[in-house]
């Protein structure tokens, strides 16, 4: 099997050269790569260490976009192979990334293989307003309200959601479950959630056990 495709993805990524991407994503395709050794073995990769690099000033916010712009580029690509899956759906599932935060990266993987595990995702999208996840939770009738936040100021929006659902005598109708980097599980104690995935593939097995009850 080629790696050499892998790495240059990766540092088509951190280098910002977003017009490559997708060619490079589609190529690793070809060479019989799956979505998910793409997603680990060089888009996440990526991310980590512009991530770093931010975080240490190396580059700033403009750099970051560029960045992201290319790992999109490539990630639009495998997106529909993740959540390509068994199609009948074992529960509808209501995700979005809280109200301020616009931090999507990690929310699309989550959904993109809960879908590819057989649920039914509602994506609200990112800063969506706390009464939102409720309403369309009512109106599809979804099982799991599903939370991520990146901010440690938009964090507490999840306990607001939290809150409102007791007000309105609707928290025991459906299931919460949160993520994101800055949140624990103790977080999940602390605002009654009724779990915490850490990565995409803890929230797919947490979905899973989460439905079941
Ligand atoms: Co921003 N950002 N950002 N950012 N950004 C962070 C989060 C930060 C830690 C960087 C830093 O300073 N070191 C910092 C937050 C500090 C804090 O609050 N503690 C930060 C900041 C400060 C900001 C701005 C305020 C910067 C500014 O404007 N000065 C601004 C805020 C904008 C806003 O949201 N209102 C901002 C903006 C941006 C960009 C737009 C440039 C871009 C986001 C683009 C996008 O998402 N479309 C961006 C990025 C890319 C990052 C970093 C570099 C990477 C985040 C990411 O996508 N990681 C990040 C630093 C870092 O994390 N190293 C940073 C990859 C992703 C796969 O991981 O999202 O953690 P993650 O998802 C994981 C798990 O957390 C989990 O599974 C995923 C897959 O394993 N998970 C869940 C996530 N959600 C889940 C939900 C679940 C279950 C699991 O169930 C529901």
């Amino acid at each position: 099997m080629e790696h050499g495709i892998l790495e240059r993805l990766t540092e088509a990524i951190i280098d910002r050269q977003f017009k490559s991407t997708e060619g490079l994503a589609r190529d690793a395709l070809e060479q019989g790569l799956g979505p998910l050794d793409i997603l680990n073995g060089a888009l996440l990769p990526a991310i980590d260490v512009v991530g770093k690099d931010f975080k240490e000033h190396k580059i700033f916010l403009p750099e970051l976009l560029m960045s992201v712009r290319a790992y999109e580029n490539a990630f639009k690509l495998i997106q529909p192979l993740l959540a390509q899956g068994d199609y009948r759906s074992k529960g509808k599932i209501v995700i979005g990334t809280v109200a301020g935060d616009l931090h999507d990266i990690g929310k699309n993987i989550v959904g993109s293989l809960i879908q590819g595990n057989g649920f039914e995702i509602i994506d609200l999208g990112v800063d969506v307003k706390r009464e939102r996840f409720l309403q369309a939770a009512l109106e599809n009738e979804a099982e799991v309200i599903a939370m991520s936040a990146l901010l440690t100021t938009s964090m507490p929006e999840m306990k607001s959601v939290m809150e409102d659902m007791e007000k309105q005598g609707m928290r025991q109708k459906f299931r919460v479950m949160i993520g994101g980097a800055p949140v624990s599980q103790a977080y999940a104690k602390e605002i009654g959630a009724d779990g915490y995935a850490e990565d995409a593939q803890e929230a797919v097995d947490l979905v899973k056990e989460l439905v079941k009850k």
